[in-house]
């Protein structure tokens, strides 16, 4: 059964207080996995949902930053690159961290834990340190449009988006000694025509080191407002408001922010039926046929048109109908269907689209749940799928996959119920658990981070 193979990933790839997104290629925590996976552990194991999350936002930096990248000390430094050591720098719990942020989808997570099980002393204390993560990129982050950008790919998650080639091209690529090829760790486990190129790799490695040698403070020669990183963002604060509702604090402020950045992005960043990335250097659109730019659909508050609009976009560029959402549109140049964010089917964005439209448009909703669990179906938990072959590509047992598959087959109500339904996810996890031997509600979590 599907959510038993899920959760047999989720169990294999749990550290103790965390999980890590695949034990080889992504060896630590990485910020935006644990939000989506604490999204499917919830389904299972509250208990585990809570800590992962838990223990990300115990390594916040006095800032109120979350760094996108948690490591492990017992792994070492030379599992994944760039690690500790490039870095070079440590929360103020002591464990090292990077120093750049991904698009912050974990007030979504924390409530969707509540929503699994009622836990007002988790949302208590999580709450103040979400509200922390937002100040900062307010704080840091805010252009005078009032959107939030992003200093670097990596921090929008989708890391090789044909979206950020134009901007790249303003960066100059440093060589490392012995070429890129030496130090890269990814190369090791994925074919290279399935990751970034070299000369990408370059660029990414040389915006990270001018970011840390500014004590990460000076956004470099990239620097874009990006949808999916701008919509998650307004997400954040209209479920803060319900998150402070049932915590006793004044909602109205994050309610005004989520509408005030909704018409930030319609103003700024919406175009010919699709919100696009804005290069703040040069005041530019950069109009591109990225997925991205359909997920302000998760905005509450985002006008009725632009989301006939958007789903009109979904329906022709993407071909949504089919259940299949690509991650770039094979319509344009720049498609790759089976290299790292140029074009394959990714789980995490399909699903939220797939959130956005639950409400709207369930006709439109039920085909890419189903789309998601035909992809896993046809290759297993892969990192990314060929939007059309649905050929599995990049790491193997990858837990986003695995966790939001979980939460698909939890919630949707098709004809997949009865064979995958509800009730079958947390028996999934009390059978998995029992295999595994360690595994269960009860003292499957490290208790220091829960008390
Ligand atoms: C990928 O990014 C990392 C760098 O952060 C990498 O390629 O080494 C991206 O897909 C990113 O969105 C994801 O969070 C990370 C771990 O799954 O892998």
């Amino acid at each position: 059964m599907i959510t038993h193979d899920a959760v047999r990933v989720l169990v294999a790839n749990w550290d103790g207080t965390y999980t890590v997104p695949s034990r080889r290629l992504y060896p630590h925590q990485w910020s935006w996995d644990s939000a989506f996976i604490a999204i499917g552990n919830a389904r299972w194991s509250p208990r585990r949902a809570r800590t992962e999350l838990l223990t990300l936002f115990g390594a916040q930096w006095q800032d109120g930053r979350v760094p996108h990248i948690v490591f492990n000390p017992a792994v070492p430094e030379g599992a994944y690159f760039p690690g500790p050591r490039f870095w070079g720098v440590r929360a103020p719990s002591g464990v090292a961290t990077s120093g750049i942020v991904q698009p912050p989808v974990h007030a979504l997570a924390a409530w969707k834990i509540h929503q699994a099980e009622p836990d007002v002393a988790f949302l208590r204390r999580i709450y103040p340190r979400l509200v922390a993560q937002q100040r900062f990129l307010r704080g840091e982050r805010r252009s005078p449009e009032g959107l939030i950008s992003i200093v670097h790919p990596w921090e929008s998650g989708m890391d090789n988006s044909p979206a950020w080639d134009l901007p790249l091209q303003a960066v100059e690529a440093t060589g490392s000694a012995g070429g890129i090829g030496a130090v890269r760790r990814d190369l090791g486990h994925v074919s290279a025509a399935e990751r970034p190129t070299d000369r990408d790799y370059e660029r990414y490695v040389a915006l990270a080191a001018a970011y840390r040698d500014s004590g990460y403070r000076d956004p470099g020669s990239f620097q874009v407002e990006d949808p999916l990183f701008n919509a998650a963002y307004g997400v954040a604060e209209s479920v803060l408001a319900e998150i402070a509702r049932v915590c006793g604090h004044d909602p109205e402020p994050h309610e005004r922010e989520a509408v005030r950045v909704t018409a930030a992005m319609v103003e700024h960043l919406y175009d010919d039926g699709l919100f696009h990335a804005r290069d703040v250097r040069t005041g530019c659109l950069i109009r591109s046929s990225s997925a991205a730019g359909l997920t302000p659909l998760l905005l509450p508050g985002l006008p009725r048109e632009i989301v006939n609009t958007l789903v009109g976009t979904a329906l022709d560029r993407f071909g949504l109908k089919d259940g299949v959402l690509p991650s770039y549109s094979p319509a344009a140049p720049g498609f790759e269907p089976g290299r790292y964010w140029r074009g394959p089917k990714w789980i995490n964005l399909s699903w939220l689209v797939w959130q956005g439209l639950r409400e709207r448009r369930p006709d439109l909703a039920a085909p890419l749940a189903d789309g998601m669990i035909a992809a896993v179906g046809a290759s297993g938990f892969r990192e990314y799928f060929d939007p059309i072959t649905l050929d599995g590509h990049g790491s193997r047992d990858f837990s986003w996959s695995a966790a939001l598959i979980v939460d698909v087959v939890a919630e949707h109500a098709g004809g997949i119920v009865a064979e995958h339904g509800l009730e079958g996810v947390p028996a999934a996890g009390r059978q998995v658990g029992e295999q595994a031997g360690r595994v269960g509600e009860i003292g499957d979590v490290g208790d220091e981070v829960l008390a």
